[in-house]
């Protein structure tokens, strides 16, 4: 049975991957800050599917907090086959000059720093399994950049980098890295960005059909379910009706 561990699974796309592998017969490490809901989510993908789940809650951002919880794996979750990170954030949209620093941090020290600790602490294991898969989960971001979002673009585009790099520095361990860079997708992405803000975050949405969760799942299970002797690198996936960061065609 293999063993997956995924990082922000609380909500979105990490939720819906979650249920996908569950299904898939994947054993599970969920991860966020939010204890109710990976106890919520840990009920459900046990009594659904009958899933091993290991829950561990804590803030990516720490690198004690995330050495604490990898370290002290119980050992039937020691071997991990596949490792998503998918923790992250958009903080705020606006222009640069307005924007500010608290919302850098916290997208820095999520979307690259958070990934980097992890997937820090993952590598080793993987290295000595001589297998693993890394699925970093980016966006059209890390490709284009779009106005009032400098530091998101620059957060996705520098994932964009760990995973190439990553890609080039493990290839000989027999580790597969891809990434996957979804466009406008319905989650609890943009009621954060705008800091609960439901309007506006409603807005972002009006007028065409975003992306789901359940488009991501499937975009994982396509990538992992490739011949040993494949990998997908890179898959960007978007919205029909969204051609790219600033063009959109709304109903
Ligand atoms: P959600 O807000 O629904 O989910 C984000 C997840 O990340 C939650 O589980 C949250 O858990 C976790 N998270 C955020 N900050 C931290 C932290 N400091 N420590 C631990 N966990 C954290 O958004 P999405 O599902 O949409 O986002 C998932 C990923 O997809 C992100 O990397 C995002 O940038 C990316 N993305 C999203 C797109 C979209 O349009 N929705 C498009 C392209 C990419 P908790 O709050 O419990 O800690
Ligand atoms: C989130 C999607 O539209 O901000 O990564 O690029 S978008």
């Amino acid at each position: 049975m293999k063993t997956a561990f995924i990082s922000g699974a609380t909500s979105g796309f990490g939720r819906a991957i979650a249920i996908r592998l569950a299904s898939m017969g994947f054993k599970l490490i969920i991860t966020g800050r939010r204890k109710e809901r990976l106890d919520d989510l840990t009920s459900l993908l046990k009594t659904e599917y009958s899933a091993e789940v290991l829950a561990l809650c804590f803030d990516v951002r720490s690198n004690e907090a995330c050495t604490s919880a990898i370290q002290t794996l119980p050992e039937e979750f020691q071997t991990i086959d596949l490792l998503i990170n998918n923790a992250g954030l958009a903080a705020g949209a606006s222009p640069f000059d307005q924007s500010s620093l608290i919302d850098y941090d916290q997208m820095i020290d999520t979307n690259v720093k958070g990934l980097l600790y992890i997937t820090k602490l993952i590598v080793p294991k993987m290295i000595e399994q001589k297998a693993g898969h890394i699925i970093n989960i980016s966006s059209i971001a890390g490709i284009e950049v779009y106005p009032n979002g400098s530091v998101y673009c620059a957060s996705k585009h520098a994932v964009n980098a760990i995973t190439k790099g990553l890609r080039l520095d493990l290839i000989k361990y027999g580790i597969k890295v891809s990434s996957i860079s979804p466009g406008m997708a319905d989650t609890e992405f943009s009621l954060v960005r705008y800091h609960g803000n439901q309007e506006m975050a409603n807005a972002v949405y009006k007028g065409l059909i975003p992306l789901s969760a359940d488009d991501i799942a499937d975009t994982v299970e396509f990538i992992i379910s490739r011949p040993a002797h494949v990998c997908i690198n890179d898959i960007q996936i978007n919205p029909a009706q969204q051609a790219n960061t600033y063009i959109s065609h709304r109903n």
